[in-house]
């Protein structure tokens, strides 16, 4: 059963299998103490084809065009090649991981200390989910988490029952989401400078960027410092603004968003702020690009906006956020997880599968998964944990 949350961890009295960890739910009244931030830097970058193979190229790269006025963004739903929905898994980060340390091994890139003491690497989104929970008062998180050689791996949870809902999504969510591929279509080139230029045979729309296939994705992986704690964060990146030669300087992220009719909208937009700011911050993503749309999804205004400067622009109003509660909490959450994966005995520790449940208004519970919970993580395939074998293997090699 639960207990009140307490101010700091504390040990559940039961022994064995039923023990249960809890960290206090995030202060948001409270002023926080300044984590600092380090600006994320890329370690590498890669691309998913249409084919969802997972290479080390910027194919999937696309450049920044301004959407055309009044864009559609109902158009070519119908043939929205939509990739299935999947467990949360790190495979591609991991992947990429390896790569970038047979290039620090080989001698073409530096950090080799560096990489020797990563306290955790996660897939952004993860890390979004983390930072933005003291002002989240809806939606709860599981997440799956190892300690292996001192670094935590995150993923998060998605039962199979969740991942059928996820599937079969209701028709109109279903259009929602496809409206936000939809302005990434209309706002993205695949060369530098220039709309895309469709072959014969059908017409588009002017300034349709191609149909929406969400197999394709180039994402970066960044290394980055959460106070003391080093960081390797990989995650989407929707465009850049210029030639892509490493810098994070140049890369865009894309939204859409309901035109703002009113005070109401207003606040929810704001609300909404946090995330979209913690998503690029993470990745050191500058600029976010927000598509305003009517109900029926057309256009009508799109406005860039500095991420950096996002802060001070909701400071004050009615649903005012501080990102210093969330770097604050964020820390200590990590260091929540690290101290008391460390601090099991062998028997727990090795090979063993944490789970980490947040609710809203209540907190955050961490507690090992019995065998049967680490069985449905492994799902029946070459794992350790949620861990691929290939990467553990490597990692002890
Ligand atoms: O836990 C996660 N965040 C998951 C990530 C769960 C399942 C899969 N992934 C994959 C992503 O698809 C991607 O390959 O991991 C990689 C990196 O994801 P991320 O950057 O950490 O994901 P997040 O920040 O949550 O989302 C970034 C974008 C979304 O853009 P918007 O503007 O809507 O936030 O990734 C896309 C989406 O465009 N995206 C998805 N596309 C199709 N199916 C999905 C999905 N389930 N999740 C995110
Ligand atoms: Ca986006």
């Amino acid at each position: 059963g639960r207990r009140p949350a307490l101010d700091h961890l504390a040990e559940d009295s039961t022994a064995g299998e039923s023990q249960t960890y809890e960290l206090s739910y995030p202060p948001k009244s409270k002023t926080a103490a300044a984590v600092p931030f380090q600006q994320p830097s890329t370690l590498l970058t890669f691309s998913y084809t249409p084919e969802r193979v997972l290479e080390f190229t910027d194919s999937a790269l696309r450049y920044y065009v301004d959407p055309p006025l009044r864009a559609e963004l109902k158009y070519g739903y119908e043939r929205w090649i939509k990739r299935p929905e999947e467990k949360g898994r790190l495979d591609g980060l991991l992947k990429a991981v390896l790569k970038y340390r047979s290039r620090v091994d080989a001698g073409g890139a530096d950090g080799a200390a560096w990489l020797r003491d990563i306290a955790v690497v996660s897939w952004r989104g993860v890390m979004t989910k983390i930072l933005t929970a003291p002002y989240e008062d809806r939606d709860g998180w599981e997440l799956n988490v190892m300690l292996v050689d001192g670094t935590l791996y995150l993923e998060e949870h998605t039962s199979n029952e969740k991942l059928v809902e996820k599937e079969y999504m209701e028709p109109r969510h279903r259009l929602f989401s496809y409206f936000g591929y939809s302005f990434e279509s209309y706002c993205t080139s695949s060369h530098p400078d220039r709309r895309e230029v469709h072959a014969e045979g059908r017409s588009h729309p002017f300034g349709w960027g191609g149909d929406v296939d969400t197999n394709v994705q180039w994402c970066a992986v960044v290394k980055t410092k959460l106070g003391d704690q080093r960081l390797v964060i990989g995650g989407e990146v929707d465009c850049v603004r210029e030639r892509f030669k490493g810098s994070t300087d140049t890369l865009v992220e894309l939204k859409t968003s309901m035109t703002i009719r009113g005070p109401q909208d207003e606040a929810k937009f704001e609300k909404k702020l946090l995330k979209f700011y913690f998503q690029s911050f993470l990745l050191g993503v500058p600029e976010i690009v927000v598509g305003f749309r009517t109900p029926q999804g057309q256009i009508s205004t799109t406005q860039s906006f500095k991420t950096i400067q996002i802060p001070r622009m909701v400071r004050g109003k009615p649903h005012a956020w501080d990102p210093s509660i969330c770097l604050d909490w964020g820390h200590r959450f990590l260091q929540f997880l690290k101290s008391t994966l460390a601090s099991q005995t062998n028997a727990l520790r090795e090979r063993s599968v944490w789970r980490a449940r947040f609710s809203p208004g209540s907190g955050v519970t961490l507690s090992p998964l019995d065998d049967s919970g680490v069985a449905e993580v492994e799902a029946g395939e070459d794992r350790v944990g949620f861990l691929p074998k290939w990467y553990v293997d490597e990692l002890k090699g």
